[in-house]
């Protein structure tokens, strides 16, 4: 058994002996009351599943194991520029709870360069797709041709053992993780270079390679696309693609069947579709405005605009977070770091200041903060990936960095299958009127 496996086997091993004897004891114990906003209201902030990975708070954001992003940036092996961290660290912590060693982070990217081998079939059924279909369609339908190779569905089949369905599982995110640089970055190579691909440098990490493979030069871009894939890669269970993931999962269905259905729920525009929503926002408004260096005041009448046409201002907002949302600030400090000048960037950092007093005076936005989406565009297009409907792919492939290791965990504790309870309405008036007095 490789280093990592055993490792994750000791761990939920022993987790899972915990859990059973904690339930045992305190299963019947109340840990929610619902109400019904909360039913009606998508389900907010009810507690209804366990996540390993990490932990959201409101105020103080994302935590990774317990690590908040400035730490992690501190702690976790980093890339060649000394600064960014490697998303193969950020995977080892979600999936073991330990920050890994360099070392460990090397033999992790060499597992997945050994493991990055795309089967020829993905390739031609993206061939086949109309070069304009949208890039995640292209990836749903790559990841969906890539089930094929499922380690979990083959041993299903055989007959394995319960108590074994961690092993494929685990053996299906890792071959499943290593094939998605490669499989996203013909997807941008095919819809916007006009199919000419790049051959895999295997002297680079996971999100070095990443980067080469997309045909975007410089170092300072691939320091970029290690950032992106580290903090866009969980944010705890609720969210719609981690969720989604989830619960495909738990009817049995592999990883390659989950992991697609995750990133369905990541191409809507109130998820992950967001960041190419605000890009596109900003560009509309440029446009509309006549200048790349917009005044405070003019971007403030194209926000009002934006609510009096009865549309959302994107990136801004969150259903859980009540703060500006540190994954932003990550990707702020960034452009502090290296692209401080860049006009786009500027323009950002404005709609930062013009914005939340606007959302505020609504009365009714929980959230007038920005989210993850509302700074990685201007990012990626000075770098010159400007192509904002593939923004979406590379959320996707960080985030299934999270939502697999998770899966991994679903497996092995053994969770089952998830029902919840639907009402109807007459359910609920019959419900009111038997229950609350007068
Ligand atoms: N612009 C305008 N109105 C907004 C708003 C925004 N950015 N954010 C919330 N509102 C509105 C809601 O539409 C809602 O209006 P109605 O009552 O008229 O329906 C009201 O404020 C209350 O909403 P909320 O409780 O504050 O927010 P929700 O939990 O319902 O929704 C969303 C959270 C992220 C969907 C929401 O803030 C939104 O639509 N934001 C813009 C889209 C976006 O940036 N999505 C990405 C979120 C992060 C993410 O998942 N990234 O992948």
């Amino acid at each position: 058994m490789d280093p990592l496996k055993q490792k994750f086997f000791e761990k939920s091993s022993a987790l899972k002996a915990e859990m059973r004897a904690l339930l045992k004891e305190h299963g019947n114990r109340k840990v929610d009351e619902v109400t019904l906003r909360q039913v009606f209201g998508g389900a907010r902030g009810i507690k209804m599943m366990v996540w390993e990975t990490s932990q959201l708070d409101p105020i103080d954001g994302i935590r990774f194991r317990g690590y908040s992003i400035p730490e992690l940036k501190e702690l976790l092996p980093k890339g060649p520029d000394g600064k960014e961290p490697r998303p193969e660290g950020l995977f080892w912590l979600m999936l073991v709870g330990e920050i890994p060693t360099p070392e460990e982070v090397d033999w992790l990217t060499d597992q997945w360069t050994h493991r990055s081998n795309v089967p020829q079939h993905t390739f031609d059924l993206l061939d086949s797709l109309p070069v304009d279909t949208h890039p995640m369609t292209q990836l749903s339908a790559a990841i969906i041709s890539l089930q094929t190779e499922s380690c979990f569905a083959r041993r299903y089949a055989e007959g394995m053992k319960k108590t074994d369905y961690w092993d494929p599982t685990y053996e299906d995110t890792m071959n499943l993780i290593a094939r998605l640089p490669r499989v996203a970055a013909y997807i941008y190579r095919r819809t916007y270079h006009n199919g000419e691909h790049i051959a895999p440098d295997i002297s680079l990490d996971w999100a070095g390679n990443f980067a080469h493979l997309l045909g975007i030069s410089g170092e300072d871009f691939k320091s970029l696309m290690r950032i992106y894939l580290t903090i866009h890669a969980d944010h705890e269970g609720g969210n719609a693609s981690a969720h989604t993931t989830h619960l495909v999962g738990s009817t049995l269905s592999d990883a390659y069947f989950s992991l697609a259905a995750g990133m369905n729920a990541l191409a809507g525009p109130l998820h992950g579709l967001a960041n190419q929503e605000v890009i596109k926002w900003i560009f509309k408004m440029l446009d509309a405005l006549g200048t790349t260096k917009p005044t405070n005041d003019q971007i403030a009448d194209y926000v009002n605009s934006t609510l009096a046409a009865g549309q959302v201002i994107p990136g801004y907002g969150h259903a859980v977070l009540r703060r500006p949302d540190p994954r932003f600030v990550a990707q702020k400090t960034f452009a502090e770091e290296y692209i401080k000048d860049d006009d786009i960037v500027k323009v950002v950092w404005q709609v930062f200041e013009v914005v939340p007093p606007i959302l505020k005076g609504l009365g009714k936005v929980k959230n007038p903060w920005p989210n993850v989406d509302a700074h990685s565009g201007a990012l990626l297009v000075h770098y010159g990936l400007k192509e904002y409907s593939y923004y979406t792919v590379l959320f996707g492939v960080s985030r299934a960095l999270g939502v697999l290791a998770a899966m991994c965990w679903s497996r092995a504790l053994g969770m089952p299958l998830e029902r919840p309870k639907s009402v109807t309405y007459d359910w609920i008036k019959e419900y009111l009127s038997e229950n609350v007095a007068g």
